[in-house]
């Protein structure tokens, strides 16, 4: 029998909109929204809690939530910025932990079996923590603590905002019984719907399903997710470093000119293939988008693009690298060299993690 694990989920609430507050007062306690502006077709980052009292969510056109919530205050990202914090939490939280891994901007798995003896030894440590982000930093976050991954994840969500939710060793399958089945991670819309088919709504609908009867309805990840209602998860926290980015590059035999882009544009999907398939087999999201040109003088220049939400299609990515290259070059500019750089991942949890919904048809 192997010990008891202590995994603690610690998620920044409202980061970018928290991150905001700290940088002026005066916002503390406003509906704030964190997007793009509603002309440029923006989305929403994210929403202060108080502007989610209005319905305002997380990637939801700015326009529309502003028409839920019109006195919210706008305000464009500063991704610099909310990086330089989210390094600050970070470097806590390394300190803080034997086993750190880094999930998104805002959110980490903590492993403190190794330094605490006991549950409530790791409450201790968990709280400290908590109270360190908050003392050091100025930002508030909530805490999930249990004996895996899957269950601290959910603990935490049930926690938000600015909570500590701790469920006992043993008690996992109780905790989880009674929540929604798309409380789970990986649970997609897809997997939803066919689970809610055959009346399955709560985790302990599935908890109780036998694994042949979950195969049967959404194939080979049956047994995982009968694992997860159950409370179980054995995967580790694992502190391998996180993709930062990813790219593709394309030197030509003999230099091509840019002429009317068509060719460049036909590269440039290419490119964004090859990217896409490690970004989707890594189930990231990213968020900029960057193509390096070297001309034939080898001169060589890279331009960027930031979006306000994160790409989800390999589409959006080509696009947005034709876009650049058509600004950037002339017609008659020749070049030895092409790249594409996609980084500034979000990562959340969720789409980190196994989704039932991508072995569905
Ligand atoms: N984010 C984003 N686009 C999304 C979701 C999030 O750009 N669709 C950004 C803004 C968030 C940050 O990532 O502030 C962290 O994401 P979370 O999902 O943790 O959301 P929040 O921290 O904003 O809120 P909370 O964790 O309290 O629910
Ligand atoms: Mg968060």
């Amino acid at each position: 029998m192997t010990s008891s694990r202590y995994i603690a989920l610690v998620d920044l609430d409202a980061f970018y909109a928290s991150v905001e507050v700290l940088e002026d007062e005066t916002l503390r306690g406003k509906p704030l929204l964190i997007g793009g502006s509603p002309q440029s077709r923006g989305v929403v980052a994210t929403a202060s809690y108080e502007a989610r009292n209005f319905g305002c969510r997380s990637a939801m056109p700015v326009a529309q939530a502003l028409k839920l919530c019109p006195d919210a205050i706008l305000i464009e990202p500063k991704f610099e910025l909310y990086k330089r914090y989210s390094n600050q939490v970070m470097q806590i939280l390394k300190q803080e932990s034997d086993i750190f891994q880094q999930m998104s901007i805002d959110e980490a798995y903590l492993d403190l079996s190794k330094k605490c003896t006991s549950q409530k030894n790791a409450i201790e440590v968990a709280f400290h923590i908590k109270a360190r982000i908050h003392i050091d930093i100025g930002l508030p976050c909530s805490v999930g603590l249990a004996s895996n991954k899957v269950v601290a994840k959910i603990a935490c969500e049930y926690a938000k905002p600015n909570g500590f939710n701790v469920i006992p060793t043993g008690e996992e399958s109780i905790f989880l019984s009674e929540l929604d089945i798309r409380d789970l991670p990986g649970i997609g819309p897809k997997t939803t719907k066919r689970l809610n088919s055959v009346g399955f709504r709560k985790i302990s609908d599935i908890a109780n399903a036998t694994p042949k009867k979950l195969t049967q309805l959404i194939g080979s990840s049956g047994d995982v997710l009968h694992k997860y209602a159950n409370g179980n998860d054995d995967s580790p926290v694992s502190s391998e470093r996180i993709t930062k980015s990813i790219s593709a590059e394309r030197t030509f035999n003999s230099d091509i000119t840019y002429n009317d882009g068509k060719e460049i544009d036909t590269l440039v999907v290419r490119l964004t293939n090859q990217v896409w398939e490690s970004v989707n087999r890594k189930k990231l999201f990213p968020r900029t988008v960057s193509v390096k040109l070297r001309y034939s003088d080898f001169r060589t220049i890279s331009r960027s693009k930031t979006v306000d939400s994160e790409i989800t299609s390999n589409k959006a990515i080509s696009d947005i690298a034709s876009e650049l290259t058509k600004q950037t070059l002339y017609p008659s500019d020749r070049l030895r060299l092409i790249g594409l750089t996609v980084s500034n991942f979000y990562t959340h949890a969720r789409s980190s993690q196994l989704s039932f919904d991508n072995f569905l048809n």
